[in-house]
């Protein structure tokens, strides 16, 4: 189980890979003064040359970049290489009215392929493998990314993309599918689906499965695992800073391994841009190190976790960070407490008979924000109705009054009424208005 992909770099010394790390944002902020006007022109301004940043602590002498500064930069101006030198380009997911473009050369191909190897195999896949790829293949990175790590280490690439459940269920029977790539809701999904169509999880041959790009909780994982009988990691990355293969689980499970050699990381509070301290959560900060057509300079993810130092059962060196359940801007305020969608699946998932399916809907009622959960009831219900149905409401209620601070309403709607939505924060309706 403990395989590690690359041991030299994976399990370096701290010190060498300061050494290292140091080295290579000399490097990365050379090479960006002399090729992006926009960060030139911006540490001008602030009378700042690569030259005065003497250690990795002096990072924080650089302005932050953040998710804008893309959109603005639309959609070629961070580049630091002319087109002719970028053989891929990609986007984030989101609207594409907004969409933040991230170009590619054939050394960055080359890293992120080696990026999600690491990924790959720490989360257990081996190259007697045979992987199915449920992400979709398109402008987003995660197909693509973990397409690269898997076929790097040798394993059958299955590119199934997304969508057609049926299909997949049928590929995952047929082509004795063993690794499982997408996201934690559409494997959930898929699972939900296998059961209701007859699959027995017991004659599929699912060992790993590699999930990411979303929020999910340790409870959606112990019931993946439980109705699947794989090992389930998470996997962490964003597109700005190059897609999956950022960070990832080893079976340690424990927080995730972040990619140290190729990315500095900082955790800031995201109100004050200060630094927090060792494992206190704030705002991960990423400056990439190797990356030549778009380099990232301290940019900040939006994403709330805290970074812990302290080695690894596993090996490896590299500093871990918490799981991701929030975002400086998926988090609501309502009625002066701040909730996290995904502290309300949490309760729901630790709930016995509520169904992994619900909505948030945030709604106004005179003056006064409310909060109401819709949530499916599963069928064993219906028989007997009324009674249970509302002391089932009421613990529930209680439940997310006690986890969140202030008691939402909870509805409970039929089965297949919440329509299927992908990722924690899609499933948040905010009505309210501004
Ligand atoms: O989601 C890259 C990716 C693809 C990662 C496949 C892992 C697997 P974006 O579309 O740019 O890139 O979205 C990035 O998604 O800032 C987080 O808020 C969220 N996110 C990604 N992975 C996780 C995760 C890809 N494991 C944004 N846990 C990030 C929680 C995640 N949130």
């Amino acid at each position: 189980m403990n395989e590690i992909w690359n041991p030299e770099y994976e399990t370096m010394s701290r010190e060498e890979l300061r050494e290292l790390q140091f080295k290579r944002l000399q490097m990365t902020l050379r090479w960006v003064y002399e090729n992006v006007p926009f960060h030139r022109e911006r540490w001008t301004a602030m009378k700042l040359k690569p030259g005065d940043v003497r250690s990795l602590e002096d990072v924080v002498k650089l302005p932050f970049t953040v998710r804008s500064d893309y959109k603005a930069a639309y959609p070629y101006e961070l580049f630091a290489l002319p087109l002719e030198k970028v053989i891929r380009i990609h986007a984030s997911s989101g609207t594409m009215s907004n969409p933040t473009v991230m170009g590619y050369s054939r050394g960055d191909l080359s890293t992120w392929s080696e990026l999600c190897a690491r990924v790959a195999v720490a989360g257990g896949a081996r190259s007697h493998d045979v992987a199915q790829i449920a992400f979709e293949y398109g402008l987003t990175t995660g197909a693509f990314g973990m397409h690269a790590g898997l076929e790097r280490v040798g394993v059958t690439v299955i590119p199934a993309s997304t969508g057609n459940t049926q299909r997949q269920l049928q590929i995952m029977r047929d082509f004795k599918t063993t690794v499982l790539v997408g996201t934690p809701s559409y494997v959930m999904h898929l699972t939900d689906v296998a059961l209701q169509s007859g699959y027995d999880f017991k004659d599929l041959h699912l060992r790993v499965g590699l999930l990411g790009s979303e929020p999910w909780t340790n409870q959606t994982r112990e019931e993946l695992e439980r109705r699947t009988g794989m090992s389930a990691s998470d996997i962490y990355g964003l597109s700005e800073v190059i897609g999956p293969g950022v960070s990832y689980e080893c079976w340690n499970k424990d927080g995730l391994h972040i990619n140290e050699d190729h990315f500095l990381v900082e955790v800031i509070d995201p109100e004050s841009g200060e630094p927090v301290p060792e494992g206190k959560e704030g705002e991960l900060v990423f400056t990439s190190l190797t990356k030549e057509a778009v380099p990232v300079i301290r940019y900040r993810s939006g994403d709330l976790a805290g970074v812990s130092y302290r080695p690894c059962a596993c090996g490896r060196a590299f500093a871990r960070h918490s799981k991701v359940y929030a975002r400086t801007d998926d988090m609501f305020v309502i009625r002066g407490v701040n909730v996290y969608p995904a502290s309300i699946e949490a309760v729901l998932k630790d709930i016995e008979q509520a169904q992994p399916h619900y909505q948030i809907v945030l709604y106004r009622e005179g003056s006064l924000d409310q909060i109401e959960i819709q949530l499916e009831v599963t069928p064993s219900f219906l028989p007997d109705a009324v009674r249970k149905l509302q002391a089932f409401q009421y613990h529930v209620e209680e439940r997310l009054r006690q986890e969140l601070g202030i008691r939402p309403r909870v509805r409970l709607v039929e089965p297949k009424t919440v329509p299927e939505r992908e990722g924690v924060s899609a499933r948040v309706i905010d009505n309210r208005g501004v």
